[in-house]
């Protein structure tokens, strides 16, 4: 998709480029996910606002896996190398890939983004999108798993203004938990309901990044996943192989 057909600008696009788009996204997305399979690689897709705690997250998970799991990082980012920068100062693998008219990435920028980096020894690859609540939710990458995270300083209705995103979310973690002393209007009860009435299968861990409560939830749900991926790769591999042994 060029500058011109940015997710703003849909109306404008005739339906079949529309659709020309929609499923070149899907088979480059195929691809990815086929890669990432094969080698085993956990990839999940974080979204969220601007600002919202994506990079924290990831960086908090990282430092606790160092020396454990392997882990890198794409980060879609519309004009600078900040956020890769961050993290390679935190001892992590990461590149950078320029967003789609700045609101989304797509599958063919993360074949892009594989490719400037060694990824295929990662236990755990974690695609940073842009910020944004919109667009990142239609664009499938390749990803195994979904994650939105959503800071207390949102408010309480992002997931009923924003449905689609967190319908989709295999998780939502609730950013910046150590600030709620000061947030004495938020109502976190209305949030977490209107999450479990909007997400398809809730799942919401309250996490901090810089005091460190909910981290271990964080782990534990990246561990889990990671090894059922592994299982559930292993199984693929053995009934391919018996396909082969009776074709
Ligand atoms: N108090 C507090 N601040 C946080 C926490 N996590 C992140 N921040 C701050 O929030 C700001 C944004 O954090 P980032 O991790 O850069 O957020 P991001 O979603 O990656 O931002 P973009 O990539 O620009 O969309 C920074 O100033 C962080 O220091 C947290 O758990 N508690
Ligand atoms: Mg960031």
């Amino acid at each position: 998709m060029n500058e011109t057909y940015g997710c703003g600008n849909h109306d404008s696009m005739p339906l079949e480029v529309q659709q020309w788009i929609v499923s070149g996204n899907e088979q480059m997305a195929r691809h990815n996910r086929e890669q990432l399979l094969k080698a085993g690689v956990f990839a999940v897709n974080l979204m969220g606002s601007p600002a919202s705690g994506k990079t924290a997250v990831i960086e908090a998970a990282a430092r606790a896996l160092a020396g454990w799991r392997r882990i890198g990082v794409l980060s879609g980012d519309l004009a600078t190398v900040r956020d890769a920068e961050r993290l390679r100062a935190a001892g992590i693998s990461a590149a950078t890939v320029a967003t789609v008219a700045g609101c989304h990435l797509d599958a063919q920028q993360v074949q892009r983004g594989l490719q400037m980096m060694p990824w295929s020894d990662l236990d755990i690859l974690f695609i940073e999108n842009a910020g944004n609540l919109l667009c990142p939710g239609q664009y499938d990458l390749g990803q195994a798993k979904n994650v939105v995270v959503l800071s207390v300083t949102e408010g309480e209705d992002e997931p009923l203004k924003y449905p689609a995103v967190f319908r989709n979310a295999d998780l939502v973690l609730v950013s910046k938990v150590d600030l709620l002393p000061h947030l004495p209007e938020l109502r976190i009860e209305r949030l977490l309901d209107n999450l479990v009435r909007t997400m398809a299968e809730p799942r919401v861990i309250l996490l901090s990044a810089q005091s460190g409560s909910g981290l271990s939830l964080w782990l534990e749900w990246l561990e889990q996943r990671h090894q059922a991926r592994v299982v559930v790769d292993a199984a693929e591999l053995m009934e391919a192989a018996e396909m082969m042994e009776y074709a």
